[in-house]
């Protein structure tokens, strides 16, 4: 079986889940939903990033132990992916043994190889997003990632000679169009690159809380030479597992954090030898166009919204809404019109029709379909050219394109219904093709809300689990003359 293993970034459990999370989680599982339904065999992985100077400040604030912190904390972050319907296979904690054991193996491999050297650091740090800044990074004299002035560190520190990568990483960047996506993201570090590459310190003595540098156990390990080895650890590494899925690696990450995901975690894994992976860059959420923050008041828990909507009205929305690899704005307001609108009047609108016609009007069994019309030839031609054409898309990773094609085939249902006005003409080729069609739509519509989707397989009284067809059977009229549905119900609310 082909593998394929996808990653969301590891999020720090330094206050609750916010909508960039729940929007990142979403996506990727969008992704590996669709490539299991291509019938790769997917390892999907998600987890918290637990060490660091971050999480120890906030867990003094809260008077805890940082590990005390943590598990109160991570709580909520396996919350939102069992509400969100994510499938995941892994939710790592840098915490746990099994990845503390790969992050100090990678850093030995490292330093053996020469890589590593003990010098003093000197410099800015900015503790929000646990990263190094030079003077002329900053923006008024802020982080310019939080507007935040950063501390002021000297201390001992071990140094990776991150500097000499520069130029394989250039060639690699320029040779394969693939390990940095969307392209404005590749040209972005391209551009940054043309300056000379500092070494980069990947130890700290000031605070304890993180995986002990294998060598010198004064050290810990600077917090990103830990979290990005998460992706080694969730498959396992050095071991079979990994050898069958690290090649096929691609990590999806947000806009801030492509440097460490590109530069960083490319000269490490240069360093040591292993492959490396590729890259997909995706947009902020916004609010009003403005980043959401606390000060401002527009944070929203992604937690309580599912129990107000549902996971799959806001799933939707943010496909829908933002163009994967681009910003976009979340307003309650935009959720409730693609709810009602699109979910409801479209989709939910034709699957209660097709359902209840053959459930109160042909005793719940699908008709034998007679000589095919014009229009019933039509619409078994569009379900047959519609998974390729989705596919098309989804493999580009243009989850916004995909979802649209598919809604749009469930407009071309409606349409195709109302022409046929089973109320008034011959009924069977109509009832015929729309179970069918409703079949189809339900496999493809699997990856963006999985839960009506898995409805729809059920109201269809098909076996076994939308989840688990094949994609390309999408375009088979497989539902046969007569078979039995079951009773159907709404599958959407109006908000
Ligand atoms: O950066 N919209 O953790 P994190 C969309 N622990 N995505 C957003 C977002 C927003 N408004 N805000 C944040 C970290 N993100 C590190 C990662 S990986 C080895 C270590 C994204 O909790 C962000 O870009 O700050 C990142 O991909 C993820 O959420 C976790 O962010």
């Amino acid at each position: 079986m082909k593998k394929f293993l996808i990653t969301t970034a590891i999020d720090y459990p330094s206050g609750r889940p916010h909508m960039g999370h729940a929007y990142e989680k979403i996506c990727t599982d969008v992704i590996a939903r669709y490539k299991r339904l291509k019938g790769f065999s997917v390892h999907f992985s998600t987890g918290t990033d637990e060490h660091g100077m971050k999480i120890q400040r906030c867990a003094e604030k809260e008077k805890k132990t940082p590990q005390q912190f943590v598990d109160d904390m991570v709580v909520y972050f396996r919350q939102l992916c069992e509400v969100l319907n994510i499938s995941n296979d892994d939710f790592i904690r840098t915490t746990e043994p099994r990845h503390k054991k790969t992050a100090q193996e990678i850093f030995s491999i490292i330093h053996r190889k020469g890589e590593i050297y003990k010098s003093t650091y000197e410099g800015l740090y900015c503790v929000d997003c646990e990263t190094y800044y030079q003077r002329k990074d900053l923006v008024n004299d802020k982080c310019p990632v939080h507007a935040t002035e950063p501390d002021n560190f000297s201390e001992e520190s071990y140094f990776f000679q991150m500097g000499k990568y520069r130029e394989m990483l250039i060639e690699r960047i320029k040779k394969h169009a693939d390990f940095i996506r969307p392209e404005s993201k590749r040209n972005e570090i391209l551009s940054r690159l043309k300056e000379p590459l500092k070494d980069l310190s990947v130890s700290r003595t000031s605070f304890d809380w993180g995986v002990p540098v294998p060598i010198d156990e004064k050290h810990v390990q600077y917090v990103w030479m830990d979290a990005l080895i998460n992706y080694l650890s969730t498959v396992g590494w050095p071991g079979k597992k990994s050898e069958e899925f690290w090649p096929t690696a691609v990590h999806i990450i947000g806009k801030d954090i492509v440097w460490h995901h590109t530069v960083i975690w490319g000269s490490i894994l240069m360093a040591a030898g292993i492959h490396v992976p590729k890259v997909f860059v995706h947009g902020f959420v916004n609010m009003k166009g403005q980043k959401m923050s606390k000060s401002s008041g527009t944070v929203v828990d992604p937690i309580e919204l599912v129990k107000k909507y549902g996971a799959d009205p806001l799933r939707y929305f943010l496909i829908s809404e933002i163009p994967f690899g681009e910003d976009g704005d979340f307003s309650e307001e935009s959720l409730v019109e693609r709810n009602n609108g699109e979910l409801l009047n479209n989709l939910g609108n034709l699957a209660n029709r097709i359902l209840t016609f053959i459930y109160n009007k042909n005793a719940g069994t699908v008709s034998k379909p007679r000589e095919l019309g014009v229009a019933d030839k039509k619409m078994v031609k569009l379900i047959g050219s519609y998974p390729a054409k989705v596919s098309k898309l989804m493999d580009e990773f243009n989850l916004q394109g995909g979802l649209d094609e598919v809604m749009r085939l469930a407009k071309e249902g409606n349409e195709y219904f109302q022409e046929k006005a089973p109320w008034k003409n011959d009924y069977s080729n109509c009832l015929y093709i729309g179970a069918n069609l409703l079949r189809s739509l339900a496999i493809m519509l699997g990856p963006f809300v999985p839960e009506s989707a898995e409805r729809m397989w059920e109201y269809l009284n098909l076996s076994g689990s939308v989840h688990e067809q094949d994609w390309e059977s999408a375009k088979e009229l497989a539902v046969k003359a007569h078979h039995k549905i079951k009773e159907p119900a709404p599958l959407f609310r109006k908000f």
